[in-house]
């Protein structure tokens, strides 16, 4: 399917984060999103709560009609950029809190984001969770567009194969040991 299509079905993805300094977090949203065998739309925009708010406004109201059809927001310290985009718009948000340079180990991003109001939910991942959140974004857009499905399940039948290749390299690495554990 054509990502013209997808676009006027509300099916991008939109990544917006506070600073530049989030980008090297934010871009495993990003770069998980290119490996994937989908042409999704999606853009990426700096925004920061604090120091462009009119342009954040503006974003978070013009999302929707732009095409996307969720928002994943980083930031870190006092992360509020997920929280004000989420009260902007009715797509669902996304956030990752970011262990940024001025955060207090992280714990105050994660709080920003993640302890919303009632009435205003901020999907939260975790500490530079960024690839969780690109996968809950395909998540949600597939409940529109079932053609998503097939790229989720390839996932985890990636990573179920990845396990089992460990649990073969481990035996190997362990073939000369005696056996503690009764088998599984
Ligand atoms: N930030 C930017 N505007 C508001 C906030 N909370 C965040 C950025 C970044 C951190 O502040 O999201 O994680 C540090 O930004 P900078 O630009 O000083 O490196």
């Amino acid at each position: 399917m054509g990502s013209q299509n997808l676009k006027s079905q509300n099916l991008g993805i939109g990544i917006v984060m506070g600073s530049l300094s989030d980008w090297p977090i934010m871009q495993g949203a990003w770069k998980f999103l290119e490996s994937l065998d989908i042409d999704l739309p999606k853009t990426y925009q700096i925004l920061s709560a604090h120091r462009t708010p009119e342009e954040m406004l503006a974003y978070g109201k013009s999302a929707a009609q732009r095409g996307i059809g969720v928002i994943i927001a980083g930031a870190g310290g006092a992360a509020h950029l997920p929280g004000m985009i989420a009260s902007t718009s009715i797509l669902p948000v996304i956030g990752v809190p970011i262990r940024s340079s001025n955060s207090l180990d992280a714990w105050d991003s994660l709080l920003s984001i993640v302890q919303m109001p009632a009435g205003v939910p901020v999907a939260t991942v975790a500490i530079n969770g960024a690839k969780n959140a690109a996968i809950l974004a395909i998540q949600i857009l597939a409940l529109k567009n079932p053609s998503l499905l097939s790229c989720l399940k390839n996932l985890k039948e990636k990573d179920q194969e990845r396990v089992r290749e460990q649990n073969v390299q481990l035996s190997r690495e362990l073939a000369d040991q005696p056996k503690h554990k009764l088998d599984t």
